[in-house]
């Protein structure tokens, strides 16, 4: 871990705990998804500083109705969220832009926000750097401090020392399986005690055609940013895949409950990657599955919820259910689940 030691200058903390593991991880994950049957990149590495900026694009497009009713939502609930957290670490995982927790963070009020510690937490520094110059811009007294980390397996990099409300704005936990999902959302609750939150988003089952539009948006946003992961793996990898050879392919899987995002090859071809001394080859139409995102009922939600020995304080949602926002709590902090 490196911590930034200047932070007197800054005027923040910063906390780098990927350094460590970037480079095994990419190399492991990569290699077990490109040599597996189905092939495979995991979702994380859409974000390199390009894939951030792409995807902010994709939170504006007029088809891309998640961001926009999120914020919807937290207009409505930001103050009842706040009037429960009496100062303590408002901790972001994944943080993103700062529109959403400004809304929190104006809610608490100066008083609040002097009692507040904000710990956003990425896996991508330059975001996260980013986000949080312009926000101590606008909230010069907030105490903050970054944590680059990928939360999904090392939620221990998080303090644990003060009361707590999590966020996980986005609906990003729709990238994770159902398995994937409640451990997760159990080690999130391993780091909980009685009292501490965790506001999370959620994305809802609506009718294909929208859920599809979503994500084959029409100035091909969305296409860009699926493939982008390929010139991650070429920077990172040193590998040579040819990004125009693929086609975008996004549809939602009614019977999974989820859209899966895949790259399609237009021909055959044969793909360098040296740092795993791997070479690829594909043939025509072979696809590789770069995301899923899932789409709750209140019920499947409930389900996992329950199963991460969690329980729900309070749905916030928009009149026409199309996402959610939900408060949970720990059930019971003596029963190991
Ligand atoms: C950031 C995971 C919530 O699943 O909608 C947007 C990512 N992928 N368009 C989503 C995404 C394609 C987004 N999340």
């Amino acid at each position: 871990m490196t911590n930034n030691p200047n932070s007197a200058n800054t005027g923040y903390e910063l906390q780098n705990y990927l350094e460590d593991t970037f480079r095994q991880e990419i190399k492991r994950d990569v290699l077990n998804g490109l040599t597996s049957t189905n092939k495979y990149i995991p979702s994380k590495y859409f974000y390199d500083e390009k894939g951030s900026r792409i995807f902010d694009e994709i939170c504006h497009l007029p088809e891309y109705y998640p961001t926009r009713t999120e914020l919807s939502i937290l207009k409505n609930a930001a103050e009842g969220i706040m009037a429960n957290f009496q100062g303590g670490d408002m901790i972001e995982l994944g943080s993103g832009a700062n529109r959403k927790i400004r809304m929190l963070l104006d809610a608490a009020g100066p008083s609040g926000q002097s009692s507040i510690r904000y710990i956003p937490v990425d896996v991508s520094m330059t975001a996260l750097t980013g986000a949080v110059e312009e926000l101590i811009g606008i909230y010069p007294d907030l105490e903050v401090l970054g944590i680059v980390a990928d939360f999904i397996h090392h939620i221990n990099v998080i303090p644990n020392s003060r009361p707590k409300l999590i966020i996980f704005f986005g609906g990003t936990i729709g990238n994770l399986n159902e398995e994937e999902s409640i451990s997760f959302l159990r080690s999130v609750r391993g780091i909980m005690h009685t009292g501490d939150r965790l506001l999370f988003g959620l994305d809802m089952i609506k009718p294909k055609e929208m859920l599809e539009a979503a994500y084959n948006d029409s100035q091909g946003t969305t296409a860009k940013f699926n493939r982008n992961i390929l010139s991650v793996i070429n920077r990172e990898l040193n590998a040579n895949f040819s990004s125009s050879l693929f086609d975008h392919v996004a549809f939602f899987n009614r019977e999974r409950e989820r859209v899966e995002m895949h790259l399609k090859t237009r021909k055959n071809m044969s793909v360098e990657i040296n740092d795993l001394d791997l070479t690829l080859k594909l043939k025509e139409g072979d696809t590789i599955h770069t995301e899923i995102c899932r789409k709750f009922s209140r019920e499947s939600a409930g389900k996992m919820i329950s199963e991460a020995g969690l329980t729900v304080a309070k749905w916030h949602t928009d009149p026409k259910e199309w996402f959610s926002l939900v408060e949970v709590g720990t059930l019971n902090n003596n029963v190991p689940v």
